[in-house]
């Protein structure tokens, strides 16, 4: 009986199977058909009519849109309450495929608009009830009713930007939530949305200051740009929180992500040697039980072919080194060679 109701169930997968593929269908990459089932988003830049293979092959080459697939009508990409620090250059928080996915420091929400002095006033809502409050509460119109959320950029919706400044033009603070007290009492004032180590004096804006600085931006969109908004592209886990944090030292930025709940890290430092900082963070991380990952090098050496061996990547047992990998999943820019932990198509 138990054996039937297995083969039962995999007759029925093999037909699901064969429909998704029929139903998805991806052209010819190259020489190689590369047919993937699965639940596939409407972001233009991946998967609308326009764009090409090589807009979108590290989600086919990962098999993404079956890993996403729930049903016809329901997908599943991640989950809200993981954090992952991207601790770089800073991040666009304004961006129109990143905002809603930008982490909200729970504990530095004034407790004024968690609970207001004004009987009439409930405060802020939990509107999908994850415990949370985070952007995608504060853009639906429960929230945009408060006098409080208030989209002062002008861009037509709430985000990072909108609590951190009334006036960002003039500098001027929003003072509903960045009310200039450490409430979580971390010892970062107003660390609403991540912190900026690098701006002297360091500052509660982990923004991409200097015009070029897109690398934090474009790592944050890879992993968690908003899937299926009709906009931009997918990220592989597009429903993931982003700390940003804009770096300096590795010691401070990395126990900042880890204090403050990230369970991953993603970094992209050229590092070239030992640095007993790096070490120490790395612990810290380490025995937080957080996931620590930095690209290898874009120099493009050949460390099989050409012999040599990179010491400083096994000398830092704890951290993950990935290569990014080209349509083929062949070697694209990054440097490999020994301690490369594993390839990744981006
Ligand atoms: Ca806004
Ligand atoms: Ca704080
Ligand atoms: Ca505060
Ligand atoms: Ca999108």
């Amino acid at each position: 009986m138990r054996i039937m109701r297995f083969l039962d169930r995999r007759r029925k997968t093999q037909r699901n199977i064969q429909r998704h593929t029929r139903r998805v269908t991806f052209e010819p990459l190259e020489q190689r058909v590369v047919l993937s089932v699965g639940y596939i988003p409407n972001d233009p830049l991946q998967f609308g009519p326009e764009a090409s293979p090589s807009d979108r092959y590290n989600h086919e080459l990962m098999q993404n849109p079956a890993a996403w697939w729930v049903s016809d009508t329901e997908a599943n990409f991640g989950d809200r309450e993981l954090v992952v620090a991207v601790v770089d250059n800073g991040v666009d928080y304004t961006h129109p495929d990143l905002y809603e996915n930008i982490w909200i420091n729970q504990d530095e929400i004034p407790d004024a608009l968690m609970n207001p002095p004004d009987p009439e006033d409930d405060g802020l809502s939990d509107v999908d009830g994850d415990g949370l409050i985070t952007f995608v509460d504060l853009n639906d119109p429960t929230n945009l009713a408060k006098p409080y959320v208030i989209d002062h950029n002008d861009n037509g919706y709430i985000d990072a930007q909108d609590l951190l400044y009334s006036d960002y033009a003039n500098k001027v603070a929003n003072t509903d939530w960045n009310n200039g007290v450490d409430d979580d009492n971390n010892a970062y004032v107003d660390d609403l949305v991540g912190w900026d180590f690098k701006s002297s004096p360091d500052d509660n804006t982990p923004w991409p200051t200097t015009s070029g600085d897109h690398h934090g931006t474009r790592i944050a969109g890879i992993l968690g740009a908003i899937p299926d908004n009709g906009v931009g592209m997918a990220g592989i886990a597009g429903n993931v929180t982003i700390m940003p944090v804009r770096m300096l030292s590795y010691e401070s930025s990395i126990e900042y992500a880890v204090d403050n709940g990230a369970k991953i890290i993603a970094m992209s430092r050229g590092i070239g040697g030992w640095n007993s900082g790096l070490q120490k963070a790395l612990d810290y991380a380490y025995s937080h039980d957080v996931l620590f990952f930095n690209g290898t090098d874009n120099t493009g050496r050949d460390g099989v072919t050409e012999g040599f061996l990179d010491h400083y990547r096994l000398q830092y047992e704890q951290l993950l080194f990935p290569v990014n990998t080209d349509s083929e999943g062949a070697k694209s820019l990054s440097s490999i060679g020994s301690g490369v932990d594993l390839a990744v198509p981006a």
